[in-house]
């Protein structure tokens, strides 16, 4: 019976907890979305560079990059606006929290999560150059 408790007490404790309040959110079907990180002609930039979305729904956003070196997908503000579900790359599921995911050449990701709160949000790669030519974005979340 006490080790009962201390296991309750311990799922409890995680932070997967917090997802359970959108449980039903995470049985709608997700809406996809692709974003591509450059091109194969290497032009920095996102494509496309502006995506809408809807609060309090669920997406599956494939992030690829078709270029010949690795890039960003950096989104910190709109990282800490959802709720993600979980980040599949190649065997590897990882789940919690992310803020930034890293695409080598030819690489593909996938960010599933719920979007929570609205607001316009900024995206990025940081390698140095890129942003200064334009590999930027806008990500807006509506009611
Ligand atoms: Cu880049």
């Amino acid at each position: 019976m006490l080790q009962l408790l201390v296991y309750l007490t311990f799922i409890c404790a995680t932070p997967a907890m917090a997802a359970n309040t959108s449980g039903s959110l995470l049985k709608q079907p997700a809406t996809e979305i692709t974003v591509r990180l450059s091109n194969p002609a290497n032009e920095l930039k996102f494509e496309p560079n502006h995506l809408e979305l809807v609060a309090g729904k669920r997406y599956q956003l494939r992030l690829t990059n078709p270029s010949q070196q690795k890039h960003y997908f950096t989104a910190k503000d709109f990282a800490d606006s959802i709720w993600t579900q979980k980040v599949e790359a190649g065997k590897v599921e990882i789940k919690g929290a992310i803020h930034e995911l890293e695409l080598k050449p030819g690489a593909e990701a996938e960010w599933v999560f719920v979007t929570l709160k609205p607001g316009n949000y900024g995206l990025r790669c940081p390698i140095p150059g890129h942003t200064e030519a334009g590999m930027t974005g806008e990500i807006v979340v509506t009611n």
